[in-house]
């Protein structure tokens, strides 16, 4: 967790590996995108400048693409000087305990498990999809949330369902397969593949918003989401991740780390830490269209 210095009435009540939480004075929540940056489970001693203010930026576009589908939990954008730009003051919610993920693409722990199974998340798919294949159609892949440094458990939907119920679940699934089906055909016409993405939603407590199902967190990032390149698309190998390719290129290739080591990595050098930010201002040029300044 940063210390931002917020006013003292602003109360940390969470951080996880790149966001931070805070409890506002009226009762809301502050939520924080730092410029942290983490790659193979860990969080990098190095930050990314800018790198909160990009991606809150292409959030809030995003939501704004998105509220005929489905609220947000975004009350405003009217946050404290110190944190101008990389934060959001939000609805506080009654969150699902799962991740909500579509795919488009096989990738990630998707891979994985239809290379041991012929499934994701349960559902079959067709044999001879290959590390970067398009999915016959998109699938919805709920996953647990899993405690800092551990990774999230894939479900299956009756699993889903166990958790949060059959509405619930099948509200959860209806909406985020719309949002990834508008949000991958906007990524198109800019050139880029939404592989995957992760949503959390959380339940409304009061007013207008009790009982409906609300799009919380941040949406549609490259840290939410797998965005690749269409022009170097090739099915049958890892595709290269559109932000932290120079990251992880460097930590295996050049650090002299060993990831399986359980020594933390090192600090990256100037040249990774800027060609790293280009690539997250790259991807919020592109799909919104607007220069970030
Ligand atoms: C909330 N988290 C952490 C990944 C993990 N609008 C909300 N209302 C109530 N609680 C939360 C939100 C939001 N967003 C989310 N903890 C509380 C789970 N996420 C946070 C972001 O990083």
């Amino acid at each position: 967790m940063t210390d931002y210095g917020l006013p003292a009435d602003y109360v940390h009540v969470y951080s996880g590996k790149v966001r931070d939480l805070y409890r506002t004075p009226d009762g809301n929540l502050l939520f924080i995108a730092s410029d942290r940056i983490s790659a193979f489970d860990w969080v990098l001693p190095t930050t990314i400048p800018d790198k909160g203010r990009i991606l809150t930026q292409l959030s809030l576009w995003w939501f704004d693409k998105l509220t005929d589908i489905v609220s947000n939990h975004v009350i405003t954008t009217n946050v404290p000087e110190q944190v101008a730009g990389r934060a959001m003051i939000c609805r506080e919610l009654d969150m699902l305990p799962m991740e909500c993920v579509a795919r488009g693409y096989l990738a990630g722990s998707g891979l994985t498990e239809y290379q041991a199974k012929g499934t994701v998340c349960g559902v079959g798919l067709p044999p001879g999809l290959k590390d970067g294949s398009r999915l016959p159609k998109p699938i919805f892949t709920p996953a647990t949330k899993a405690a800092v440094g551990d990774h999230d458990v894939n479900i299956t939907f009756d699993e889903a369902m166990g958790m949060v119920g059959q509405e619930e679940a099948q509200v959860a699934r209806r909406i985020t397969m719309a949002v990834y089906e508008r949000a991958a055909e906007i990524a198109l016409e800019r050139g880029l593949i939404l592989a995957d993405t992760k949503f959390e939603f959380g339940i409304g407590t009061r007013g207008a918003y009790e009982g409906k199902t609300i799009l919380a967190d941040e949406v549609l990032t490259p840290d939410s989401s797998r965005y690749w390149a269409q022009d170097t698309w090739a099915p049958g190998g890892a595709q290269a991740s559109f932000d932290k390719q120079y990251v992880r290129d460097w930590l295996l290739n050049d650090s002299g780390w060993d990831r399986h080591s359980g020594e933390a990595p090192p600090s990256l050098p100037d040249e990774v830490v800027e060609r790293t930010r280009a690539k997250y201002i790259e991807a919020y040029e592109r799909l919104t269209g607007k220069t970030f300044v």
